[in-house]
């Protein structure tokens, strides 16, 4: 075999085996194959000087010829490649920007909250400013200054969770009202405040009790308050939040802590005043009991009944939501169904 017939076969094999390449692996592997320092080509070289001496120069130049041919072979077949894997590895990582955005997921307030804020912003046109109380009261406060000492058989109405007897008697508060004192205590008249809060009752749950739910509790205290000052008030509240169509209605109603009492009712807005599950089949809903504030509660608190009035009144938060929006029971507001409260979400401002 002559040497140019050798030379041709390695450049007829190498070609074709680069030209089948199909990654830079393949041709880095190819080109120590046959232009590395153990690679053919190189072998090729080396054995040339086994030929006779007026052979040598021709060889040399030829296989020479061939490495040039090939290494720019491989030069050519390198870059393409390296272009071909950049474009896969863009393409893996390519971000599509025309495809609309996803949605974060944002919350909204529970409809309990909402209806909150909307009582103060109503209490605050009427002049009443919002407070906060605690939760964790003494019997002193729940009970004892609003004229229920601890033999009153009205005691066991509010059904209480006692949390300690030790020293003093510490409960869930059953109502708001424990911070009709605690006000009192701190200020002197005018007195203008509304009190939103969780109240906790032992009691048994049915479409419209339950064992934790929210009231918010009123109390006015200045010289000449009077009970149509109250009425005033609570209807007031009904208009702004039913429409002017509801119909409110005030009956006796007894508490320790306000004479006269009254229990503060609004017609059923899901049967129309008809009757139905919710209103008891009475087409009413009571929202509360209000009353003026007991002259021994303004005593308690250092007040002089003869010189100040005042009105206090407690309303079940939850209640007027069930009227408003038309909820059958209340135990849907604890019930953590996220169908059912997407249904009060609003946009957060
Ligand atoms: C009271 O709690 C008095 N503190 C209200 C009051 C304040 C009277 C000031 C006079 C002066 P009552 O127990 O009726 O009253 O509760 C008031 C309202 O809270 C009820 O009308 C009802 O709307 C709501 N409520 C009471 N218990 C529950 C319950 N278990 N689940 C849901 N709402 C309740």
């Amino acid at each position: 075999m002559t040497v140019q017939t050798s030379l041709d076969t390695i450049r007829e094999r190498a070609l074709a085996e680069l030209g089948t390449a199909a990654d830079l692996a393949t041709a880095r592997d190819w080109e120590r194959r046959f232009l590395g320092a153990k690679g053919e080509l190189t072998a090729f070289l080396r054995g040339l000087g086994a030929l006779p001496a007026e052979e040598r120069p021709a060889a040399g130049r030829a296989a020479n010829t061939l490495k040039q041919e090939l290494s720019a072979a491989y030069a050519a077949r390198e870059t393409a490649l390296a272009a071909a894997d950049l474009d896969r590895r863009l393409a893996e990582d390519a971000v599509d920007v025309t495809l609309p955005g996803r949605q974060p997921a944002v919350g909204s307030t529970h409809p309990v909250t909402q209806m909150i804020a909307e009582l103060s912003d109503i209490f605050a046109l009427m002049g009443f400013q919002t407070v906060f109380g605690p939760e964790v009261e003494t019997a002193h406060y729940n009970f004892d200054l609003l004229n229920i000492p601890s033999d009153h058989p009205a005691r066991d109405v509010w059904d209480t969770f006692v949390l300690d007897t030790d020293e003093a008697e510490i409960v869930l508060r059953t109502h708001t009202s424990p911070m009709q004192a605690r006000t009192m205590e701190q200020r002197q008249p005018p007195v203008r405040v509304v009190v939103p809060g969780r109240c906790y009752r032992y009691e048994a749950q049915d479409a419209s009790h339950e064992w934790m739910f929210h009231q918010l509790e009123g109390l006015a205290v200045d010289e000449r308050i009077t009970m149509a000052d109250l009425k005033g008030v609570l209807r007031e509240l009904a208009r702004q939040l039913f429409g002017p169509e509801r119909r409110v209605r005030f009956r006796c109603d007894f508490f320790p802590f306000v004479e006269p009492g009254v229990d503060f009712a609004v017609d059923c807005a899901i049967c129309g005043g008809k009757g139905c599950r919710v209103c008891k089949q009475t087409g009413w809903l009571e929202m509360g009991g209000a009353g003026m504030v007991h002259p021994k509660v303004l005593q308690g608190v250092g007040y002089d009944p003869e010189r100040y009035t005042g009105f206090a009144f407690g309303l079940g938060v939850e209640r007027m939501l069930m009227m408003r929006d038309g909820v059958g029971d209340v135990r849907a507001f604890a019930g953590n169904d996220l169908r059912f409260l997407r249904q009060f979400a609003r946009a957060q401002v």
